[in-house]
């Protein structure tokens, strides 16, 4: 990433169906304390595994994943993301039109990557990112959130290309120097820090990366990634890490554990810290979810090895199959040294000031949006995605409660755009303990259950947002609605 000199090129851009981008900003006003990056979108050869051949992906700055960005609270981030993909790609897996949303990020609609804000090879846009909690509001700063393309109907094939990164925030509590002392909380910083990205992908019998763009069930690979290489190995010191795990895949559904029975100490969940760390065997990711997590390597011997696992089978786009045993190794830890453990995990982490106990007495307004299959592709509340269709006009600062229902057995992670959420029940009961803290995304349907009841409060920025289905070829596919934010 390099800093750009030069000021904004605004310009209308064409969308996949010739029309003018919704969103057209011309050259703005940003805060003096604004930091400036220059990204480009553009291919590279990229070894997903020494026996394979290298395979041409679509790389931010050419790199798999992309940059990794870390936001301070209260230093905005202006981003220049500039389309140099090729017209005419010989691979053949991806259209080379973007748009660019950082999922969970608060942020301006035209700054949100709404998918009919496209960008074209030889085309760049702007990205201003505020990078200051909603509404001020301390339980609202963000840890880890991710960026990848969301242009209209050619997302999953985008970011299976390669376009996804990792955007982390840091704040007054979440320092990321686990030498700041107390209210810093301390946690696991530095090389002990490490984002961690599943996805899964599929290769022909000569290593060459394969997609199915007739596959609007949910595509499923056979091999399986973590940071772009598939089934890795880390070196790992005896002491605490901190890892940032995120479900990168386009339709799979994870559920990991640690081979050797160690518990998993979890510390957020999507973009925010939990209140109190919590202790878990396993984890649910859907795609698009995040969950951090703490594990302490000191009481392992040197030479240990260690594996994270997924033990959800998973066959076809519509569920997962169950857990098998012993799953499949992702990643493997090898105890390999010892190192200094100045770090802290302390029993209070982000406090949650305004919750469901505060917001629940103020609620006037209840929505439900069922997802279902139709014709062969997918909608919500029997309609497919139209930008002229506004599904719900929520007023900012009043909470709703929003009900997500799954029809036919199928699951849906669904993602709401610019605020996170309270979920309040599952099927009527009380959520699983790692759904108790803010989400953004939340996985609805198939065997986990029928109905999901959410907590929702937009505070801050007017304007069209979406919220559709993470499984990307569901989104593609036209299970996406938009809401308006009313004053
Ligand atoms: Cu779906």
């Amino acid at each position: 990433m390099a800093p750009f000199a030069t000021l904004a090129d605004p310009g209308d851009c064409l969308n996949v169906d010739g029309t003018t981008a919704f969103h057209v900003h011309g050259p703005r006003v940003v805060p003096t304390n604004t930091e400036f990056f220059l990204i480009h979108e553009r291919p590279v050869e990229h070894s997903f595994h020494p026996q394979l051949p290298p395979n041409v992906l679509w790389g931010y700055d050419g790199s798999i994943p992309g940059p990794t960005f870390i936001a301070r609270s209260g230093t905005p981030q202006l981003v220049r993301f500039v389309n140099d993909l090729p017209e005419n790609d010989p691979v053949g897996i991806g259209e080379p039109i973007s748009a660019i949303h950082r999922h969970g990020g608060f942020q301006a609609p035209e700054d949100d990557g709404y998918p009919l804000d496209t960008f074209c090879t030889g085309q760049s846009r702007d990205y201003f990112y505020p990078n200051r909690p909603d509404a001020g509001l301390l339980q609202s700063e963000h840890s880890t959130s991710w960026y990848h393309d969301h242009a209209i109907d050619i997302t999953a094939v985008n970011v299976y290309r390669g376009l996804a990164g990792f955007y982390l925030y840091k704040n007054s509590l979440d320092t990321m120097n686990e030498l700041d002392p107390p209210p810093a909380l301390g946690l696991p910083s530095g090389e002990f820090d490490i984002g961690l990205v599943i996805q899964d992908k599929l290769f022909d019998a000569n290593g060459f990366l394969v997609f199915d763009s007739f596959d609007h069930n949910g595509f499923l690979g056979d091999k399986f990634l973590v940071n772009g290489i598939i089934q890795p190995f880390l070196r790992v010191a005896r002491r605490k890490y901190r890892f940032r795990i995120l479900n990168g895949s386009n339709a799979r559904v994870y559920q990991l554990f640690l081979s050797n029975g160690q518990p998993f100490v979890a510390i957020a969940t999507d973009s925010n810290l939990l209140e109190h760390p919590v202790t878990v065997k396993s984890f649910v990711l859907s795609p698009a979810e995040r969950v951090e997590v703490i594990l302490d390597f000191s009481r392992s011997s040197l030479g240990d090895e260690i594996f994270l696992v997924n033990r959800l089978e998973q066959d076809d786009g519509r569920k997962p199959a169950g857990l098998v045993s012993p799953g499949t190794p992702l990643l493997k830890f090898v105890v390999s040294r010892d190192a200094a453990d100045p770090s802290r995990v302390p029993d209070t982490l982000l406090p949650v000031t305004q919750g469901p106990r505060e917001l629940l007495p103020q609620v006037e307004v209840e929505r439900t949006f069922k997802f279902e299959r139709s014709d062969g592709a997918w909608v919500i509340n029997g309609d497919f995605f139209d930008e002229n269709r506004i599904s719900a006009k929520p007023r900012l600062g009043r909470p709703e409660i929003w009900t997500f229902e799954s029809g036919g057995g199928w699951v849906h992670p669904v993602h709401v755009h610019l605020s996170e959420f309270f979920v309040l029940s599952r099927d009527g009961e009380a959520p699983p303990v790692l759904e108790r803290g803010r989400k953004e995304t939340v996985l609805v349907g198939g065997d986990f259950n029928r109905e999901v009841k959410i907590l929702i409060r937009f505070q801050e920025f007017l304007g069209r947002y979406v919220f559709h289905c993470h499984n990307i070829e569901h989104e593609d596919m036209r299970m996406m609605a938009q809401f308006e934010t009313q004053p």
